[in-house]
């Protein structure tokens, strides 16, 4: 069965692809998904229940390079190539970190290279309000005031790892400075334009984050980093900002999204219900930004 793509209408995030089999699926069908991906900023996968974590990373190598996590508490035991997020215990045994990506970023901002895609495949869906929170940074730029974003081109923003960084059960007992400087050499401050260009869409991005952007070092006025985040509803703790989008996920879907384009926030329910879901992660054959 061919797939079929369907194209968001205005007030909606996200084109919905129906039809797909990751055996069966022709390169053609992959090269329109990965469009799909860059003209919609992300695509909802129906009906995937079946799909196994060979076929899962199938699936990303076919967009691109796949990229493990740089640290291996997260990996599938299986798959090290899924990020497993989870509070699920596998006979007796803790698989991948739960709670995690719970602040404003977009997946390896504080490292040099920054993936094209997250493919993010919910395992055990938690009870209440869930959902990933989404922010586009394209249209955040453009609804900024001319002010603020002519402050903010031609700067350069530093992000880090440091304030999310988790501590791993084979730290346990070690001294904290010795974890906080293995953790900063590992994954030194790393510096992106400010506002980038997309490489394939061509549009200027604001390339900033709550979690991971720390200063923007060659600013004029010691404010703009927060101004920015302020003005892109990325300090609204009511979430209620219009900038915000909601993905409330239902079972058996695989999202993906355009990881430059959009930042993402996870919406972990405050119960202690069972949740996990499997993650990829993706470079395209393009630089960050064509700015560079
Ligand atoms: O545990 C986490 O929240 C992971 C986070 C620090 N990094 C995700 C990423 O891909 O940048
Ligand atoms: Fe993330």
């Amino acid at each position: 069965m061919p797939i079929t793509i369907t194209a968001p209408t205005e007030d909606q995030l996200g084109a919905i692809v129906t039809g797909f089999d990751v055996s069966a699926a022709t390169d053609e069908e992959f090269a329109a998904m990965k469009k799909a991906v860059y003209d919609h900023r992300l695509i909802v996968i129906k009906d995937q229940q079946d799909i196994s974590p060979s076929g899962f990373v199938e699936l990303g190598r076919k967009l691109g390079t796949v990229v493990p996590y740089y640290e291996p508490m997260y990996h599938h035991p299986e798959e090290p190539d899924i990020f497993v997020s989870s509070n699920v215990p596998v006979d007796g045994k803790r698989v991948g970190v739960p709670k995690t990506g719970k602040f404003w970023h977009a997946d390896y901002q504080f490292k040099p290279e920054p993936f094209a895609f997250t493919i993010f495949a919910p395992k055990i869906l938690p009870e209440g309000n869930r959902g990933t929170f989404f922010i586009d940074m394209a249209r955040a730029l453009e609804k900024l005031p001319a002010e603020l974003a002519d402050a903010a081109r031609g700067t350069h923003a530093t992000h880090s790892v440091r304030r999310f960084f988790k501590i791993r059960p084979t730290d346990v007992f070690r001294p904290l400075g010795e974890v906080v400087r293995e953790a900063e050499e590992t994954s030194p401050p790393t510096t992106h334009p400010t506002v980038i260009t997309h490489p394939v869409t061509g549009e200027e991005i604001l390339y900033i984050s709550e979690g991971f952007t720390d200063s923007i070092a060659d600013a004029d006025d010691e404010n703009l980093l927060h101004d920015l985040l302020e003005a892109v509803g990325m300090l609204d703790e009511t979430f209620t900002h219009p900038n915000i989008l909601k993905h409330p996920y239902v079972p058996g879907e695989i999202v993906i999204w355009d990881n430059r384009a959009l930042c993402h926030r996870a919406l972990h329910v405050t119960h202690d219900g069972p949740a996990a879901s499997h993650r990829l992660t993706v470079l395209d054959e393009h630089p960050l930004s064509v700015t560079d």
